[in-house]
């Protein structure tokens, strides 16, 4: 059996129940086959899979709260530590009902190839509990957010490990969480990123991920000689990644057809009004049922469906495995050019592989939506140095680590023999820098 194979079935094996960290590894383990045989006999030795799959560290938590009622609530909460190679381990905070350690796994392990691709000193996190912050009071929001961060501060700090926002986790959670650091520790530094701009956050971090997202979208259609202007997008998710990918879709030129939350989906021919899903998502905290109140000439749907509308480009900005075989074939079916990951591991396996194997351009998460960690990472920087950049100065560099993503990654594929794709290159070259620094720092 090859040693991929093994560090797979191993993993299988050990970590019993955790499907979607199953799903991450192979994913990643498959399509590294070429750069691990190439050097299986010293990586075998140096148990370097082993090491690659095995967090450097996980704490689980209990996480004690009183609700309005006066009763106490409990949660459990969860900070993976996966990799800290290359820096100290970055990654954000996952509040919703689903979470448990094989979620929180399976972004960590994500997180270490996504990190190592922006170009930028951070090693992979995750963190997160299985809090549902929704139908929450603030009140209660804040006494949730300062029990798991008067646990969390033991294990984090600006440089050894720095948490940020995921689903659930915006910037109100960032500032409860902030606030409970600096109570405790006594310090104010950078040991959050996605914090408010009146207490050391960064300029254009909320809407990174999302402008990041179309920024190698269409750095990637350009350089297959297409031009985003003028294209139809369908968007799942309407939280903030979903939000800034829709935003800066249309300031490009692309129209944006759908929406969709946990409950429905929206589909707008005049485009989607990006100030009223902000006023609906942002502000009043809402359903989608609301968007017919502000543009009466749109659909709202119960359940799933944004798959099945015909658009050139479908960018998944909701959850895991959001994009089934069945959503697959009816993209392809209605002639889709592109798929671009805005959420972490959106597309079931099976799905990625109808994409690539029908010729449509496919590029995953850890590539796609790698802007807003990076833009975590300019946080960091000036937090440091103790200054503010201007939205400028930090949507360029955004712009140019996006670029430089896809180059890398269009690149490593060639490399290998593998042209056009994504998947594999986007493993690779985040593989490769983090392989070099494990490689340096010995068997730790
Ligand atoms: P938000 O909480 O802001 O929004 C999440 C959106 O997805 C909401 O519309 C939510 O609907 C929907 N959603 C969440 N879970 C489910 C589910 N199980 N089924 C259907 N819909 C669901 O999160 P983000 O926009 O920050 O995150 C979206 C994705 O992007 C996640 O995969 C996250 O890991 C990834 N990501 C986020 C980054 C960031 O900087 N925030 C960076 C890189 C990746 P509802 O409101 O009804 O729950
Ligand atoms: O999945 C992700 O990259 C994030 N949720 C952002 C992490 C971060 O540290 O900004």
């Amino acid at each position: 059996m090859s040693y991929v194979d093994e560090a797979i079935e191993r993993v299988i094996r050990e970590n019993p129940g955790e499907p979607e960290f199953h799903q991450a590894v192979k994913e990643v383990l498959e399509s590294l086959r070429p750069v691990i045989e190439a050097n299986e006999e010293k990586y075998k030795k140096d148990a370097l899979l082993e090491r690659l799959v095995n967090p450097e560290r996980q704490i689980k938590f209990r996480v004690p709260w009183v609700d309005d009622n006066g009763n106490a609530q409990i949660n459990t909460g969860y900070r993976v530590q996966f990799n800290s190679a290359i820096g100290p381990y970055k990654g954000g905070i996952r509040l919703h009902p689903s979470v448990n350690i094989g979620i929180i796994k399976f972004l960590g392990f994500e997180q270490i190839f996504k990190n190592s691709l922006t170009g930028l000193p951070i090693g992979g996190g995750k963190g997160g509990s299985d809090f549902n912050p929704k139908g929450k009071s603030d009140r209660e929001v804040m006494a949730f957010c300062q029990s798991f961060m008067t646990e969390l501060v033991k294990y984090i700090g600006p440089n050894a490990d720095v948490p940020a926002g995921d689903i659930g986790t915006g910037a109100r959670e960032i500032g409860y969480m902030f606030g409970q650091y600096k109570r405790i520790r006594g310090l104010f530094e950078g040991v959050l990123t996605g914090k408010g701009l009146s207490y050391g956050g960064s300029l254009a971090r909320t809407e990174a991920t999302g402008y990041g997202l179309l920024y190698i979208t269409e750095e990637m259609l350009k350089s297959n000689g297409i031009d985003i202007n003028g294209k139809t997008a369908i968007v799942s998710g309407s939280g903030n990644v979903a939000i800034y990918a829709i935003e800066k879709a249309h300031q490009l030129g692309a129209k944006v057809l759908t929406c969709s939350d946990s409950t429905g989906w929206v589909y707008d021919p005049d485009g989607i009004d990006v100030a009223a899903l902000k006023e609906i998502k942002e502000v009043k905290r809402a359903r989608l049922t609301e968007y017919k109140n502000y543009r009466p000439n749109s659909e709202y749907h119960e359940g799933k469906g944004v798959w099945q509308i015909k658009a050139d480009i479908a960018l998944p900005c909701a959850t895991q495995n959001e994009l089934s075989l069945e959503d697959a074939k009816a993209l392809v079916a209605n002639g889709v050019i592109a798929v671009a990951e805005g959420a972490n591991m959106p597309t079931t396996e099976e799905a990625t592989k109808y994409l690539q194997e029908n010729g449509v351009y496919f590029v995953p998460g850890k590539a796609a939506n790698a802007g807003g960690v990076a833009t975590s990472a300019l946080e960091m920087s000036q937090n440091s140095e103790r200054v503010s950049w201007t939205l400028e100065k930090v949507d360029k560099k955004l712009q140019g680590i996006m670029v430089d993503i896809f180059h890398n990654i269009d690149d490593a594929a060639k490399r290998y023999g593998f042209e056009g794709n994504y998947v594999v290159g986007a493993n690779i070259a985040g593989f490769e820098k983090v392989v070099n620094a494990m490689e340096a720092q010995g068997i730790v």
